[in-house]
């Protein structure tokens, strides 16, 4: 399998990487930085890896006997805390620029650029006349991941806009496909690495390094600075807006249009989930009114508008509940010379989930919870099945 990373787009080794996968067979699994170097149709492009990553990548990921990890940094996300790699005999070789990467779990290392060191293994496989052993596995699994991924762009609800619709929506409609797509933090990077298709190369662009809330329309700016003849989607949750997005009045001051797609979800819903999913119940993590009877944040949510937010900037913006709500603030968007938000109510906890992956959190061994004592017994044993390196 090959992991295909940042360094693959940084050296432009986007084709040859492709040309190899196809000719040989080899699956790829793509990080935050490499996404899209090969376009999303690839027969051997299995779409985003480890926590944040498919079904059809990381189950191949648990299978596979030689992974090659291309320009990426092998973070937590991508190699499931390392617990992603379930066969006994995997070999990791890396191919990085960097050494301190290239060294990292045990590898065998081959420190060179990535367009270089594809082209000499390319060189190299085919004097060997080399197959994989795959046998159907691959095209069954980005088959069924194919399959997933349009259940999850279809998906509807009587309560409002699913978060996963909206991406579909925006993927296959309303998005330009040359238009570069801006993310950093919450819910949404995994949405992205899990569901969005990439077309055109470059045009993807997470800040996956930190996740960092706030990156976004900073990161949209500098975005449309360095690609003017495009348009730039920024997609951000309300609680990334919330915490940084001054850079809206400076795309209005200099006259440097961005789009803003806000997820309004009441909160840091992603956190919601990982504190739940680790036996906290909801503390602190969704925008309620303090409630004097509990004194938790537990009351009523707050309601804001973060479309009367950004007009207040000099933005142009709507608030949409709908799908045709939607679509119409998208034409009104693309037509708009400055700036514009489209502030997007959707339904609280409808982004996708994961699959077959697994994420080291830090979690209490002692606490009054006996659910969090018990996740953290269970995190144990998923330890011991992590690569010890
Ligand atoms: C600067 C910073 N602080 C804290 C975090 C941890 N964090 C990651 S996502 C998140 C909540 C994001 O909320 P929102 O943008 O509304 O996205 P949602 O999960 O609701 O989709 C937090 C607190 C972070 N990534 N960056
Ligand atoms: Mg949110």
């Amino acid at each position: 399998m090959l992991i295909c990373g940042g360094g693959v787009r940084y050296s432009g080794a986007g084709e040859i990487l492709g040309k190899l996968a196809r000719r040989f067979g080899i699956p790829v699994g793509e990080t935050q930085a490499g996404k899209g170097e090969i376009s999303w149709d690839h027969p051997m492009n299995l779409g985003g890896l480890g926590v944040t990553g498919t079904s059809g990548s990381n189950r191949i990921a648990h299978q596979a006997d030689c992974v090659i990890a291309v320009g990426t940094r092998l973070n937590d996300f991508h190699t499931g805390s390392k617990w992603n790699f379930h066969n006994p005999d995997m070999r990791l070789v890396t191919l990085n620029i960097n050494n301190f990467d290239a060294w990292k779990m045990n590898a065998h290392p081959f420190v060179a650029d990535a367009k270089s060191g594809l082209e000499a293994l390319y060189n190299s496989l085919t004097e060997q006349n080399f197959t994989t052993e795959w046998n159907g596995e691959v095209e069954e699994a980005r088959h069924e991941w194919v399959t997933e991924n349009d259940r999850l762009y279809g998906l509807d609800s009587t309560e409002g806009l699913m978060q996963t619709r909206v991406m579909g929506l925006m993927n296959e409609e309303l998005v330009p496909r040359d238009a570069v797509v801006v993310c950093a933090s919450g819910s949404l990077p995994s949405d992205m690495e899990r569901l969005w298709r990439v077309r055109v190369p470059g045009t993807y662009h997470l800040e996956y390094g930190f996740s960092c809330m706030g990156y976004e329309v900073p990161g949209a700016l500098g975005a449309k600075l360095a690609c003017p003849d495009r348009e730039v989607y920024c997609l951000v949750g309300d609680g990334g807006y919330s915490m940084l997005h001054s850079e809206l009045f400076t795309s209005i001051q200099e006259g440097v249009k961005i789009n803003i797609v806000l997820i309004d979800n009441h909160g840091f819903q992603c956190i919601d989930n990982l504190q739940g999913s680790k036996g906290i119940p909801h503390f602190g993590c969704e925008f309620r009114y303090r409630d004097p009877e509990t004194e938790q944040l537990s009351g009523d949510y707050v309601p804001v508008d973060f479309a009367m937010n950004a007009r207040s900037w000099g933005a142009r913006a709507w608030t949409v509940r709908t799908e045709e709500e939607l679509k119409k603030a998208f034409e009104e968007a693309r037509k708009s010379p400055v700036s514009t938000l489209i502030e997007v109510k959707t339904v609280i906890k409808s982004m996708s989930e994961g699959y077959d992956s697994w994420w080291r959190v830090g979690i209490p061994e002692v606490s009054p919870n006996e659910k969090v004592v018990q996740a953290a017994r269970e995190q144990e044993v998923e330890i011991k099945k992590a690569k010890a390196f």
